[in-house]
Formats: C-alpha cells, structure tokens, sequence
C-alpha cells in the first residue's frame, strides 16, 4: 500500500489522552495518514470527571461523508472508537458503504465498556446496535467486558481457555471475521491478547502491571490500527500494540496522581522504533 489514508471516527475529549487526542498522534507516528471525523466533543472523558460538557457532532457526519463522496476521497481503513449514540453507528455503516475501499480494512474498537461495567451514558440498546457494526468488522478489538457485553456470556474475572475460546466463537459468529480481544490474563502475574485470525487462536504474552489506567484501549488500538496499515501482520501489530502500552503504562507508574489517562507522548518514539 502507497500511503495508506485512514479514517478513524471517535469523539474528542479535549483532556482525557483518549479517543482522538490519542488516535491522532498514534496513528500518525505509524507513518500512516489519519483523518478523523470528530463524533462528538466533550470537555473531558466521562469516566471519573464530573458535569462534562457533550456537544453531539452527529449531523455533521453525513455531510462530511457527502463531501468526500462529491471529492471522490477514498480510505484504505476505516477505524472507529467511542462512539456516542446509536445513530452514529449508522451513520459510520453509511460511511463504510462509500468511502472505504473495496479492499479497505475495516476495525472496530466497541469502546462502550470495561471492569464488567458499561461507561456513563450507555444501555443495552447501544449494545444492540454496536453489534451490528460489529457484524461488519474486519477486525474487532473489544476488552472481555465489551466481548461479554457484545455476546451475552457472563463476564468472568477468573478463567481458562475454554471461556475465552467461547468468547471468540461467539464474536465470530456475530459476522466479524477477526478478533483481536485484550486483557486477557490467564496467571496473576501477566497478561496478554489473543489474536483470533481466519478461525486461529494465537496468543501474545506480557508482564501485567497492576495498576490500571484509563485510555490504555484507546492507544492499544490506534496502535493496532498503524501497524497493520503499516502492513505488520495481525499478530504482529497485536504485539506491537502491547508493547507500546505496555510502556505508556510504564510511564505513567511514577505519577499516581496522573489518573485520568497514560502519558503515551514520551514514548511515541519507542512506537516509531518498532515499526522499523
Ligand atoms: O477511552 C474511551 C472513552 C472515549 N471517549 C470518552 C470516554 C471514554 C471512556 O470512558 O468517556 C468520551
């Protein structure tokens, strides 16, 4: 691929080191170029801050897609995170249907959910309709919440292969043809992802730290994103993607008080060198 274009579709928190403030700068230092369309702006994430403000950019979305349509712009990848309401998920299934190549790649992080909870602000019924756009994904990258959510198997903090194959076929089975599910943790000690590809479970082992963070997803699959449009294979990407938050977490160890997200800035560099 040339120079691959990617369109990511996420709101912008404009403090919270998530969806596009995260999206943004890590695709790009994949060397790949992103564009976004800002679903929604809010003065910060919704998890932890208090009475943030939430202007819906819903409306804007099909006569951003009509302009492209009218320009004949093209995407080699569309790549979707926090969505902020249901029209949106169709409005983004009208954005697959015209702007994304024919052999365009199409990831689905279901950012809706973590720790076995739905965020401020979902239901069941986003649920439902996430399901569908899940239906249409190349790759989904959901934690074991969303997979939890997104299939209706229990959501389990302990246990084995067998619950996490059951989570995998049941994702497939929605219509997604890769899985790339996160935090999946099978000794107290490390933790890892497993990459589901063409029906093959492979399995990419880390330390764990303890201490979670929030936006870790966010950076994993903007990550994931710029590495397979780098044309890393999946598991590599998956990889790849660890590693780096791995380090953003790393980095983040000395500063409890830096709650809200990962500084992921310091550490673009160790991104860029993993993709060399
Ligand atoms: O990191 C996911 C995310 C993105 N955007 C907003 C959020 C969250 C998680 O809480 O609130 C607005």
């Amino acid at each position: 691929m040339a120079y691959p274009r990617i369109l990511t579709v996420q709101d912008i928190s404009c403090v919270g080191q998530c969806s596009l403030t995260a999206a943004i700068p890590v695709v790009s230092a994949c060397g790949v170029e992103c564009c976004p369309i800002p679903s929604a702006v809010l003065s910060t994430h919704t998890a932890g801050f208090k009475e943030f403000t939430f202007k819906d950019l819903t409306d804007d979305i099909p006569l951003i897609n009509k302009h492209w349509v009218s320009e004949g712009l093209t995407f080699d990848a569309i790549y979707t995170g926090y969505l902020g309401s249901a029209k949106q998920i169709e409005c983004v299934e009208k954005l697959m249907n015209s702007v994304l190549k024919k052999d365009g790649v199409s990831v689905i992080d279901p950012a809706m959910a973590d720790n076995g909870k739905l965020y401020v602000g979902f239901d069941m019924n986003f649920v439902a309709e996430m399901k569908k756009l899940c239906s249409k994904a190349n790759y989904l990258v959901p934690n074991i919440t969303e997979a939890s959510l997104l299939t209706g198997i229990e959501y389990k903090t302990e246990y084995d292969r067998d619950y996490i194959n059951s989570l995998l076929t049941a994702l497939t089975e929605l219509g997604c043809k890769n899985v790339v599910l996160t935090g999946v943790s099978y000794e107290p000690s490390t933790t890892g992802v497993v990459v589901f590809e063409n029906g093959k479970y492979s399995y990419y082992k880390h330390e764990k730290i303890e201490r979670g963070c929030h936006g870790t997803g966010d950076i994993y699959a903007s990550a994931f994103v710029g590495a397979l449009m780098r044309g890393k294979s999946a598991f590599d990407a998956a990889k790849i993607a660890a590693d780096f938050t791995l380090d953003c977490i790393k980095e983040t160890l000395d500063e409890p008080e830096h709650w809200y997200g990962v500084k992921f800035e310091p550490v673009l560099g160790n991104l860029i060198s993993y993709l060399k």
